[in-house]
């Protein structure tokens, strides 16, 4: 079956010291399409022994030929990877189609995004620099910016080759030796990016592939003595699961961990450019996306019509398998579309103004209707939960000030817009809005490699992407020096 995915690798090895090998316990998970549920293959099993020879590996890179490299050079290296990734566009996203079930033109996007990532931060490799500090008389005092060393990176499945991206690629224009530990239900194209990093000449131990289940690798990376940074997306309970182990440690960590994310469409809007924006954000990767929008805050005076507008695009989605490349593909596993199907049950109280059909999916596929709910209160479940599917509920306000609360009122905080023709409402809001990004007319889902990311509350801490993520992923260190 592996053929079906032709595949130029061995999908069932960890990369680790620049070797592909078996994993240390000799077991195996199995690999699943999503849009047809057919077994495609299997992945290696990795445990805590194949993390420790990972964290080795990393440890000697760090403290050798990668730790010398210099930061040109390191940019260079990603430049060369990223010219390996665009060849292979076409490739991966085939890959990642079969694998996560992202219909073609999102997964094409993902790879492309990839490149711009390695672009971005190999371009900035050479470019950040310390300070001088004016001190005392006597003195020079400068500062440096160092990697931490040995950094662990947890990904998810929902957006495998951005997340690799914004985190591996920052990690490594900083200096830093990787271990990478992919999600179990899409570890593909993580494998095949260290196959091209291999490739592009990447000293050995600079970055280490370990796929297996989070309970396992994940925890053993996490846990880990010798691990000196954590980059972790994922579900917030997993989050406190791996700060709790990062504490263990006294390391520091990244948390991405999702969000409910609103935008707020005001009365003065104009509806005709916000339309694509709110429906694709809550659709796209079929939901499966953290800065997903999956709730719709509008003026009670539009309510209607902008419902209407919304259930037309809704009535219209086509779902189906990944390779068919329609709107919305499948989710990622039978257990997701469990989770996204009891939310709809549980909003069976509610008005359910548009729905997909599923008349053209495949049996065995995880496929759930994409569903739009209107005049939502936002204490609803619904209108509190991650649903993490394509699910959006609309919410009416009666005026601004209750727009900001009910934006404001969920444990999230990662991503908001504001669709209003008004200036001085979109500056008082956007300060007003509890959130690490706030879009004015638009909404970037996903998009923004040049853009600080990450979230406040349950959304996690810290910031990737832009050259902020720089910062996160480097300490400083403080030289004083004097000379009389
Ligand atoms: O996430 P997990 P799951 C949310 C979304 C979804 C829910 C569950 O709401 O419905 O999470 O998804 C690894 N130590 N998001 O269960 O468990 C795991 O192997 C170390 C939002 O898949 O958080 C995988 O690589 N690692 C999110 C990664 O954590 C562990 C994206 C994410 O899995 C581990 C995904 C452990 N103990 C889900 N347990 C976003 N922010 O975009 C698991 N992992």
């Amino acid at each position: 079956m592996t053929d079906q995915l032709d595949l130029w690798f061995d999908p069932s090895q960890c990369l680790i010291d620049g070797n592909w090998v078996a994993p240390a316990g000799g077991e195996y998970l199995p690999l699943e399409n999503p849009s047809t549920g057919e077994r495609i293959g299997s992945i290696a099993r990795g445990t805590a022994d194949d993390i420790d020879a990972a964290v080795v590996s990393a440890r000697k890179a760090w403290q050798g030929e990668w730790g010398r490299t210099s930061a040109v050079e390191r940019g260079r290296a990603l430049f060369k990877l990223r010219e390996l990734v665009l060849e292979n566009v076409e490739h991966l996203a085939r890959i990642e189609a079969i694998d996560v079930g992202k219909p073609l033109k999102q997964a094409r996007a993902d790879a492309v995004a990839l490149a711009r990532y390695l672009e971005f931060y190999g371009g900035a490799a050479d470019k950040l620099h310390g300070d001088t500090i004016p001190y005392l008389d006597g003195y020079t005092v400068y500062t440096l910016r160092e990697p931490h060393g040995v950094t662990g990176h947890i990904v998810p499945w929902n957006y495998p080759m951005q997340i690799i991206g914004r985190s591996v690629g920052a990690a490594l224009a900083t200096g830093n030796a990787c271990v990478l530990k992919p999600a179990e239900d899409a570890c593909l194209t993580a494998l095949a990016f260290a196959d091209l990093a291999i490739r592009a000449g990447l000293p050995a131990g600079a970055l280490n592939v370990v796929p297996g289940l989070g309970a396992e690798a994940g925890a053993a990376l996490t846990g880990h003595p010798g691990i000196h940074h954590i980059s972790f997306t994922g579900s917030v309970a997993t989050g406190v699961y791996v700060q709790t182990a990062a504490a263990r440690n006294v390391v520091p960590v990244t948390l991405e961990l999702g969000g409910k994310s609103p935008q707020l469409v005001f009365e003065d809007a104009d509806l005709d450019a916000a339309l694509p924006f709110l429906v694709n954000a809550g659709i796209q990767n079929a939901g499966q996306t953290c800065s997903a929008s999956s709730r719709i805050l509008v003026h009670r005076s539009i309510h209607d019509e902008l419902v209407g507008r919304m259930g037309e695009r809704y009535a219209s989605l086509r779902v189906g398998p990944a390779l068919s490349d329609l709107d919305v593909g499948p989710l990622i596993s039978g257990r997701q579309q469990a989770i996204v199907s009891s939310y709809l049950d549980r909003g069976d109280d509610l008005e359910k103004a548009a729905q997909a059909s599923l008349e053209d999916v495949p049996e065995g596929g995880n496929y759930v209707r994409p569903t739009l709910f209107s005049g939502v209160s936002s204490a609803h479940t619904l209108a509190r939960d991650e649903i993490f599917g394509p699910v959006q509920v609309v919410i009416p306000f009666e005026d601004e000030d209750e727009a900001v609360a009910i934006a404001n009122g969920t444990d999230y905080g990662l991503v908001a817009s504001i669709w209003s023709r008004d200036g001085a409402r979109q500056m008082r809001l956007a300060r007003k809005i509890r959130s690490g990004q706030v879009f004015i007319n638009n909404y970037g889902a996903g998009g923004g490699v040049e853009l600080p990311f990450g979230g406040i509350g349950k959304s996690g801490h810290g910031r990737e992407k832009g050259f902020e993520a720089l910062y996160g992923f480097t300490t400083l260190k403080t030289v004083a020096a004097f000379h009389g």
